[in-house]
């Protein structure tokens, strides 16, 4: 499979890499990671890495402008459904390539490459590079190193195995890679956010069925001064709570005239739920978007039912 993608990579002058709306690390970092990877191996071609951006990653790499281009070969990078995939235009390209570890959602590419039991994007480059002629360097590296530590949490998700263990083990070996650098990179916050933590851990209501969630206002935003983004941001931080199975986080985003839900579970499978409710993601941790605060709610009490069902 993977020699299928460098056969393709070769044939293709331009190479457009593009990945998920609401960019996170391993999304950013699979994307400029494999951008790059193709340039130090192929220097003559032209490799776009495209998409929103976000402040908060300004110092991960830089993102390329979007720009008219023809006959490109498109890659995408961690993502599972069309609809979710930023800014790529797929009239400038004749053939694509999806390269994901997510459920299996829906079939948009020519090719695609679905590894789900991997922790992440990078996990996948990352044997990509090391199983064909893509080269590596220093910085290549460490951005596949970040965005495996950040999807697999730390090497603290099911989805992280043997198999992470030994690449990044091959990648340290290879290459010298600042540890507490990247972790500052990684997670160096702002104490606003740690406040908003704060008000998660105190406002958080927990169900009979074990279903904890947090309604985030967009008062409480403001009062915080920080942004919507944030708490599904920090929702991983609230595993391990013993009177809690599945939790959420519900944001008001009045930008956009929505609310993000962020759900994570150490018990039953979410993602169905999620679907369901027009959103997705992985079995465990998943997310929506609602317009109103009532389909927001309708969706905890599918989640407190299947809890349940779970207990029972
Ligand atoms: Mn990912």
């Amino acid at each position: 499979m993977y020699n299928e993608v460098i056969q393709k990579i070769k044939e293709y002058d331009t190479i457009v890499i593009a990945r998920h709306i609401g960019v996170d690390p391993d999304a950013l970092c699979s994307q400029l990671a494999l951008r790059d990877s193709i340039l130090l191996t192929y220097p003559e071609k032209k490799v776009l890495a495209i998409g929103t951006g976000s402040s908060k990653f300004l110092n991960y790499g830089k993102l390329d402008k979007l720009e008219k281009v023809e006959n490109a070969l498109l890659i995408v990078c961690d993502t599972p459904d069309f609809k979710r995939v930023d800014s790529l235009d797929f009239s400038q390209g004749s053939y694509s390539i999806k390269i994901d570890h997510h459920p299996f959602m829906e079939k948009f590419c020519d090719l695609e490459i679905i590894e789900e039991d991997k922790s992440s994007a990078c996990e996948i480059i990352l044997n990509m590079i090391f199983q064909t002629e893509l080269q590596c360097n220093d910085s290549i590296a460490e951005l596949l190193y970040m965005g495996i530590v950040s999807d697999s949490n730390r090497f603290l998700f099911n989805s992280c195995g043997s198999h992470t263990f030994f690449a990044v083990s091959k990648l340290l070996d290879a290459y010298p890679i600042d540890l507490g650098k990247t972790y500052e990179k990684l997670y160096l916050r702002p104490l606003n956010e740690v406040r908003l933590e704060g008000y998660i851990a105190l406002n958080l209501k927990i169900t009979v069925n074990q279903l904890g969630y947090v309604i985030i206002t967009d008062e409480v935003i403001n009062q915080l001064g920080v942004d919507s983004a944030s708490a599904g941001n920090m929702i991983n931080n609230f595993n391990y709570i013993r009177d809690v199975l599945v939790w959420a986080t519900i944001t008001e985003d009045r930008k956009n005239d929505q609310y993000r839900v962020s759900v994570r579970s150490r018990g039953p499978e979410i993602n169905k739920v999620a679907e369901l409710h027009h959103g997705g993601g992985h079995k465990y941790a998943c997310g929506v978007k609602t317009k109103t605060l009532e389909e927001a709610m309708a969706m905890m009490e599918d989640l407190d039912q299947l809890l349940q069902e779970y207990r029972s």
